[in-house]
């Protein structure tokens, strides 16, 4: 089985370690969100893409949900002690030796998807891991109010907390940006593509932001089925409502559905699994998009296969 994921960082990570678990056989494709990517130092940090790679390589830090495992911060204390910042993006010893040879080897000429390659031999995790495009995407945040400026993504989610409104989320560079190689061919080859609980805003509808993927997934013979990441009202971790009230959606898993939209109506989705305390959303969702309700708090790895499993079994395949 071909399955195709568009991934952000740790919510989808999550799932994907449970994907993997339900069927171990699958040849799994992951594309990635790159618009949370960041240059700090002069090095080049993709945080979605790293997040994946090290959860299902095995050096995630698990008390974290990012960075590695054993991490120091000697370098950034050392930073610190030089006055320079910002200290609201921890930047781990071992974390940084990912951004140094990513970094070493853009300014070699390799291309983001060939760099993520190398990366993977050593974390071996698994699945096919592509950036969805090797052109740079940075999404920014206009601020609501008087001042209107506009920061950078990781600025407003780690200083600002997403507590600032937001005026709107732009992912700078998407309309120039061509999908990786790779991307297009793993969306038309698979059997089944799967939106895992990942921010619908920046992480999901920043890969849908480059031309063609949102397309090729539309137009794709696979089925899409996405996974709600909005439980209850809530966002199951992260600030997603903070994203998705920038763009005018209600946090619910009826609302994001809808955002979605049916494929039957030229939108996105055929299926969509919502959690028990949202049944309801049958009722709501858009027509034409079949939605089963199940547990889906990721507490374990069991508890998330039988999720990934709920959504293969939504897909019919
Ligand atoms: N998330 C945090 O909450 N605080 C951090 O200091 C932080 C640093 C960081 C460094 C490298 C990396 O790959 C991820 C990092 N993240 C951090 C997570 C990151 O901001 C998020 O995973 C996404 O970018 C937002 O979805």
């Amino acid at each position: 089985m071909k399955i195709a994921a568009l991934a952000g960082g740790i919510g989808a990570a999550r799932f994907l370690v449970g994907l993997r678990a339900a069927v171990p056989e699958a040849e799994v494709t992951v594309i990635g969100n790159t618009g949370d990517d960041i240059s700090l130092h002069g090095l080049r940090v993709c945080p979605d893409l790293d997040t994946v790679m090290y959860t299902l390589g095995g050096g995630i830090s698990a008390a974290r949900g990012w960075g590695r495992e054993d991490e120091t911060f000697a370098v950034q204390d050392e930073l610190a002690a030089y006055g320079v910042g910002p200290a609201w993006f921890g930047l781990g010893d071992r974390d940084l030796a990912t951004h140094l040879v990513r970094t070493e080897m853009l300014a070699a000429g390799y291309a983001l998807s060939a760099v993520t390659a190398a990366l993977c031999e050593r974390w071996k995790p698994g699945v096919t891991l592509l950036p969805m495009s090797d052109d740079r995407v940075e999404t920014h945040v206009v601020l609501a109010g008087d001042d209107r400026r506009a920061i950078h993504f990781q600025e407003w989610w780690l200083r600002l907390h997403a507590g600032s409104p937001a005026e709107s989320i732009i992912p700078v560079g998407a309309e120039d940006a061509k999908p990786a190689p790779g991307v297009l061919e793993a969306i038309a080859a698979a059997d089944v593509v799967l939106f895992p609980p990942s921010n619908p805003v920046v992480s999901i509808g920043t890969i849908l932001a480059v031309p063609g993927i949102a397309d090729a997934v539309r137009t794709g013979g696979a089925p899409v089925v996405g996974v709600s990441p909005i439980i209850g009202g809530a966002p199951v971790r992260g600030m997603a409502d903070a994203c998705l009230t920038a763009i005018g959606v209600e946090t619910t898993a009826a609302a994001v559905a809808a955002h979605y939209g049916a494929r039957a109506a030229g939108g996105l989705l055929d299926g969509w699994l919502v959690d028990t305390a949202d049944a309801d959303t049958a009722a709501a969702a858009p027509g034409g998009v079949t939605v089963v309700a199940r547990p889906l708090f990721m507490t374990d790895v069991t508890a998330t296969a039988a999720i990934a499993r709920a959504a293969l079994e939504l897909a019919g395949v």
